[in-house]
């Protein structure tokens, strides 16, 4: 899978793609992620991208016209598009439903929002997916497009060893994950608790369903309607 991702601050996703499973995803040929200053596409000799919003209040809003430039520059008719994505927070609450469907996709590009947004234009006819992460509001929109990317890469079969499997991630099932132990059994007399240590795995994975079940009813209820 193939990530376009366009950005004022190409300098926010050091660090993101060089650890850990994403790092993995990258270095074995299954995620490629291309991160794209869209100040370098911008038509004017200052190099703006962003102008006053028009009409009362003040504000700066993301210009069409290096947006334009941008996507026409790096599209590529070979492997065009799957989505392109706006991140804003009125955009679409983003689940693990709309990052399994977005881990089948070849090829997307993320538009990372800033200021007061873009030109309303850009979301009409560039934009098939406008996605937030959440009700609160980041500066931009960097922090949600790496947390879009994160939650899409682990998904992609290949990127996770076995024993990470995916499938028993909390949500993935509506339910969340049961909790987990580790050695050593026994610390400071808080004992792990015995069925895990019985060798009995039917009876833990039973153990693990009922688990889960009642801790998404305490925590969070609205997933079992
Ligand atoms: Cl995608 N962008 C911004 N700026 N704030 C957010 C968000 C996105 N999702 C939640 N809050």
């Amino acid at each position: 899978m193939q990530v376009d991702i366009i950005t004022l601050f190409p300098s926010m996703f050091d660090g993101i793609f060089t650890e850990s499973i994403l790092k993995r995803a990258i270095e074995k040929g299954i995620l490629k992620v291309n991160i794209i200053n869209l100040r370098d596409y911008s038509l004017n000799k200052n190099k703006n991208v962003d102008d006053y919003a028009f009409g009362p209040g003040a504000g700066m809003v993301m210009q069409i016209e290096p947006i334009d430039n941008c996507l026409s520059k790096i599209q590529d008719l070979t492997n065009p598009f799957d989505e392109v994505i706006y991140t804003a927070p009125d955009g679409e609450k983003f689940n693990q439903k709309m990052a399994n469907d977005l881990s089948l996709k070849n090829h997307i590009c993320i538009l990372c929002g800033h200021y007061k947004g873009v030109d309303e234009r850009v979301r009409e006819h560039f934009i098939t997916k406008e996605i937030s992460i959440g009700d609160y509001v980041l500066s931009g929109g960097e922090l949600a497009a790496s947390v879009i990317v994160d939650s899409i890469a682990r998904l992609i079969p290949g990127v996770l060893h076995d024993e990470q499997s995916a499938l028993s991630d909390s949500f993935q099932d509506n339910l969340i994950a049961p909790p987990v132990y580790t050695r050593p059994a026994d610390y400071k007399g808080w004992k792990v608790p015995e069925i895990l240590l019985s060798g009995n795995d039917k009876k833990i994975e039973q153990w693990n369903i009922e688990q889960s079940i009642e801790r998404t009813k305490q925590r969070r209820p609205e997933l079992l309607k």
